[in-house]
């Protein structure tokens, strides 16, 4: 019998949610007290609830979904490798289909000579592997002092003791006694926030110098890897100025030091292109994979390593490894996804047609009297809220109005969250023309909302 098919009514569903389930990101008992919505089905970009809502998923699960909800042939994919085989690992002089085929289709994708992948099973333990990775790799080049992994404040990694160290999120910090030595964070390329007087163009450079001025003030020679997002994603959908990443990549040069690219979020079609790091134009050494690989149909993750990378660490045993690296049940559905992916042309669509088209409705929202400053790269966007946009001002108590809006995007049955305050979505990369239409309506309808209640609980004035 199957005993998810029959499942009780949504007050005792979310009594036992309550009574035994710990969420993440959550205060446990404010959540009990208004009861989580309980999601029942999906079907392409729309969710639906235990009250039979639907509701347009403008988050893409947490920015995964990317093919969208309801492909059977994943479903099927699965269901063949788990008769086929359901497990075997790929540790102790053993290999399977599933996993060869999945490195060599990534090696295929991803950009210049990222030809190596070694898998895990999640976004948070992938960047563990990176800490180890990139450290081995000085060790073994015979710089073991050459330990300092520089990252970013407000930049999330993952969740993990190393992914969590390697994020910038302080409240993340704050529990758990993080970060782990050897990680160094400079600032992040928030224009609208932190740009004070400078032009976009200055304030980028500016960003991405520290990073020199960092690596000068730790040692150059202490220095192992700069870990970034091509675009910040639970940061707040930050897109850097033009000016930020070529700095960068030139100082990664000059240094020597390592550069991650985080694509967990921008792989695999979001950013319009298969990896972020083409559509911001450098050439990551290791990129960090996870989410999109198999449309979150799946648990998988990965870091895909250079030649240069790889050549180091083959020549010595990496004693590091999961249980579930390169599961085969996993893999077969991300080859299936990716199978997907590509014959449907769906990135160029995204590229060509969809995310143009959505680019120019969500900069419309630019006439909105909450919204300051609207951004967007390929299907990830983000708009801030401001009670006044010539001066940038933030509202006076971060977060509030962002929770407002998001309470009325909640509402009007639209997944778009609130990261202090802006608003950010990442929907499906197959949403079409028609659902764009409909996502943008319940935004605006969210906003109007919104300002209402702000005016009315005198946050801002108008005009
Ligand atoms: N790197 C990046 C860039 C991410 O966005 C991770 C690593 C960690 O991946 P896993 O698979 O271990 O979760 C992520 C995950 C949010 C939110 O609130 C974002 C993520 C996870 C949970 C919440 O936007 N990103």
């Amino acid at each position: 019998m199957n005993i998810l098919a029959n499942y009780p009514p949504t007050a005792e569903l979310q009594e036992m949610d309550a009574a035994h389930h710990l969420h993440p990101f959550t205060h446990a008992n404010e959540l009990s007290d208004k009861g989580p919505r309980v999601i029942t089905a999906a079907n392409g970009v729309w969710l639906k609830d235990s009250e039979g809502e639907e509701i347009i998923d403008g988050m893409a699960g947490l920015w995964c979904v990317n093919i969208g909800y309801g492909r059977d042939e994943l479903a099927e994919a699965a269901a063949r490798q788990m008769k086929e085989l359901p497990y075997y690992n790929t540790f102790f002089q053993t290999t399977h289909v599933p996993a060869i085929m999945l490195a060599q289709k990534l090696a295929e994708l991803a950009p210049g000579d990222l030809n190596h992948v070694f898998f895990a099973s999640g976004g948070s333990d992938a960047n563990d592997t990176n800490i180890r990775l990139v450290r081995t790799y000085w060790a073994e080049k015979g710089q073991p002092d050459r330990d300092v992994i520089i990252s970013r404040w407000n930049a999330y990694h993952g969740s993990t003791i190393g992914g969590a160290s390697l994020g910038g999120m302080k409240g993340m910090h704050g529990q758990g006694s993080l970060p782990i030595p050897g990680i160094e964070f400079i600032d992040q390329p928030n224009w609208w926030a932190e740009g004070g007087d400078t032009t976009p163009e200055a304030f980028g450079l500016e960003r991405a110098q520290q990073l020199e001025a960092k690596i000068k003030e730790v040692g150059p020679d202490k220095v192992a890897a700069f870990i970034a997002e091509p675009i910040q994603g639970a940061g707040g959908v930050i897109v850097p100025p033009e000016t930020y990443w070529p700095e960068i990549q030139r100082i990664c040069k000059a240094y020597d030091i390592l550069l991650i690219a985080d694509e967990v979020i921008c792989g695999f079609g979001r950013t319009g292109n298969w990896f972020g790091s083409q559509t911001v134009g450098i050439e990551p050494d290791v990129i960090t994979i996870a989410k999109g690989l198999s449309s979150g149909y799946i648990p998988i993750g990965g870091s895909i390593v250079s030649d240069k990378v790889a050549g180091v660490l083959r020549e010595t045993e990496f004693n590091h490894g999961y249980t579930y690296s390169g599961h085969p049940v996993a893999c077969a559905v991300a080859l299936e996804n990716l199978r997907i992916l590509e014959e449907e042309k769906i990135i160029d669509t995204v590229r060509d047609v969809t995310a143009p088209y959505l680019r120019e409705q969500w900069e419309g929202l630019m006439d909105h009297p909450l919204v300051g400053e609207a951004k967007i790269v390929g299907m990830m966007a983000s708009i801030a809220l401001t009670p006044d946009r010539a001066t940038r001002a933030a509202f006076p108590d971060p977060g509030t109005v962002g929770f407002i809006c998001r309470d009325r995007c909640f509402a009007n049955n639209i997944i778009m969250r609130s990261v202090g305050d802006r608003l950010i979505i990442s929907p499906p990369l197959t949403i079409s023309i028609e659902e764009i239409d409909i996502l943008i309506t319940r935004a605006r309808k969210s906003l109007d909302e919104a300002y209402e209640q702000v005016l009315a609980d005198g946050l801002m004035k108008t005009g």
